[in-house]
């Protein structure tokens, strides 16, 4: 958040510029590149936790719900598969596991109920963020405050500030546009960007402008790279990897144009929305926007979506605004949500 002068500094002259030399000189980079950025800290009380969702009311659904015109549907998540899935490095695909089947009966370990019945239960081992997802605001920071001011400490054994929980509780109802950015800017027949491509905010727009799609103030911003389809096109695709993902790029004209249009949510077939290795004045960051929108803006980040069927009905018939429902679960402190959002055309 901005840069505070130190009292001493602001008392003493003499002293100003050595203090602020010293407090700059312990600023990370995402500080100093944050410095002058958009912030919604406090816009909806010093104790929201769910950001800019809250410009999703009962006007925005109405809206959602007027942009419906053929009632098609299509769910956006990817599949569960059991020990394989695209990921985040440091993380592992959900494991999935029978905790009872019909081998128990087989087995002679298990009767079935009075009556007749026989039932299976499953248990399953999983990151919440394995797998298509929605990330609550405390996810990610940087120095030692997380959205809303409040202190990192607040993770400290499960988050009791911002978790994804609230999102959960509130739930995800509004108007959406799909930019297909792949289709408009992809190099090959499968509608894809390259590896590593930044999106910009021009490309957005001229994503839009291709489509002939109105982005509208406050509408839930749904970005197709057709990167993450190609977790399963080959076995494996040896270029696919979740560092060299196509994905947005910070800019401050960015930043500006998604606070402008009161962006709620971004949500992106990409493992983290953003290019993740970005290089921003000489300086590597990584996932720089997680810091800009999550923290600072309160913007809601949602990824692995599956896009490729939706973008496909769109292209053919020319609609790209549609109602989505999203639900994460109310994970209580939790810092991400498995979802299956729900778009309707
Ligand atoms: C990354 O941080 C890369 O993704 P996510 O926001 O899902 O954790």
């Amino acid at each position: 958040m901005p840069f505070q002068p130190s009292i001493l500094a602001l008392c003493t002259g003499a002293l100003f510029a050595g203090a602020s030399a010293m407090a700059m000189a312990q600023q990370t980079p995402m500080e100093t590149l944050q410095s002058d950025a958009p912030t919604n800290w406090g816009k909806w009380g010093d104790d929201d936790q769910v950001g800019a969702l809250n410009y999703l009311g009962d006007a925005e659904v109405k809206q959602g719900a007027a942009a419906i015109q053929s009632g098609k549907t299509f769910t956006l998540q990817i599949p569960m598969t059991s020990g394989s899935g695209p990921v985040f490095p440091g993380r592992v695909p959900t494991q999935h596991f029978m905790a009872t089947d019909a081998g128990v009966y087989m087995a002679g370990k298990a009767e079935p109920a009075p009556g007749g019945m026989k039932y299976s239960d499953d248990v399953a081992f999983m990151y919440l963020q394995g797998t298509t997802h929605v990330d609550g605001l405390a996810h990610a920071w940087y120095g030692d405050q997380i959205y809303g001011g409040k202190s990192e400490k607040t993770s400290v054994h499960g988050h009791t500030h911002a978790d994804v929980g609230e999102i959960g509780e509130k739930g995800i109802v509004g108007r959406a546009v799909l930019l297909d950015v792949g289709r408009h800017m992809g190099s090959d027949d499968l509608h894809r960007l390259p590896t590593n491509t930044c999106i910009n905010l021009e490309d957005l727009e001229a994503t839009a402008e291709a489509q002939g799609t109105t982005i509208n103030k406050r509408d839930i911003l749904v970005i197709r790279t057709g990167s993450i389809a190609r977790f399963w096109e080959e076995e494996p695709d040896e270029q696919w990897n979740a560092m060299n993902e196509p994905g947005l790029c910070h800019s401050q004209e960015l930043l500006s144009w998604l606070d402008r249009m009161e962006t709620p949510m971004i949500a992106t077939d990409n493992i983290a929305v953003e290019k993740v290795v970005q290089e921003i004045d000489g300086q590597q960051y990584i996932i720089p926007l997680h810091g800009a929108l999550m923290r600072d803006m309160g913007v809601v980040l949602s990824e692995i979506w599956w896009l490729d069927d939706l973008a496909a009905d769109s292209a053919e018939d020319g609609q790209y605004s549609f109602l989505l429902v999203a639900a994460p679960l109310k994970v209580e402190q939790g810092t991400g949500s498995p979802v299956n959002p729900v778009a309707i055309k």
